[in-house]
């Protein structure tokens, strides 16, 4: 594990899950997500995990919405690192979620494995991932591993082994608390920040009512904190957060009282290796 020191805060602005109807608060046009991308760099985020939707609200992975939106964030917010997912929605096909890359990402999501996702299944086959990671290195964009299990670790360990992914340095993403995926606890996060390699660091991406926990507990152990509306919408039980930057705000007030200081854009950029875009 890498002994980078910082705080690296990624803010999930939108997801693909979340619909207007539950919560009237979540950005879903270019503007909205543009708009809210730079208001949590504004709190302390650097990096934005971005889905987008189409005009009627619904996920997309649309190529040209994703560029719009990217373009958009960039003018409004151009220290921030953009991070596209390749997850989409479960009930997406690969050639459509693999469309977000086209946008010029600094980042983009590499799931690592298939897994429980609710009553559905987020489906990451072997040939899925090999295709994904061939396109990413194409593109030179950095994979950021989204794992929801414990072997999507290892899976991500096998893929730079082999020599599909070669960089620097690699970030992990313990997606936790997906209900019947692996659960959110201080044990999963130990067990899954025990496997990184040396030249990696971990973040923690806690899922509806645990992402406040399990913020702190990477906070207080040296990993990274993944906020916002696409893993959790409430800011207290029942009180909807107002906006993603007020999820962001509470994270760095806890990393402020515990003496962990915000990375930079460009300390981020460093470490990652991650060229001007
Ligand atoms: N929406 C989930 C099914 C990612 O962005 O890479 C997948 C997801 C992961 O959100
Ligand atoms: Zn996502």
């Amino acid at each position: 594990m890498s002994d980078f020191k910082k705080l690296i805060i990624t803010a999930a602005i939108c997801g693909a899950e979340v619909m207007k109807e539950q919560d009237p608060y979540l950005p879903t046009t270019p503007e909205e997500l543009s708009d809210e991308a730079k208001n949590c760099f504004d709190a302390g985020a650097r990096i934005v995990h971005l889905h987008v939707r189409d005009e009627k609200g619904n996920p997309t992975q649309d190529a040209e919405i994703f560029k719009k939106t990217v373009s958009l964030i960039r003018q409004k917010a151009p220290e921030l690192i953009v991070q596209v997912s390749t997850g989409g929605a479960t009930w997406m096909k690969p050639e459509e979620r693999l469309q977000s890359l086209e946008s010029n990402p600094d980042m983009a999501t590499l799931s690592t494995g298939t897994s429980n996702f609710g009553s559905e299944i987020f489906m990451n086959t072997k040939d899925m991932i090999l295709k994904f990671a061939e396109k990413i290195t194409e593109k030179n964009i950095m994979p950021e591993f989204e794992c929801f299990e414990a072997g999507h670790v290892s899976f991500a360990k096998w893929l730079v082994a082999k020599g599909y992914i070669k960089r620097k340095h690699y970030h992990y993403d313990f997606v936790i608390g997906v209900p019947g995926a692996m659960e959110a606890s201080l044990e999963s996060i130990c067990h899954m920040k025990n496997m990184i390699p040396n030249n990696a660091t971990w973040c923690v991406a806690g899922i509806g009512r645990h992402e406040l926990n399990m913020a702190a507990i990477a906070i207080a152990a040296g990993g990274h904190v993944r906020v916002g509306m696409e893993d959790n919408i409430y800011i207290s039980k029942g009180v909807l957060a107002k906006s993603n930057a007020e999820l962001v705000e509470r994270v760095v007030t806890i990393a402020k009282n515990m003496n962990r200081e915000i990375a930079t854009t460009q300390e981020i950029k460093e470490l990652f290796g991650l060229s001007q875009k």
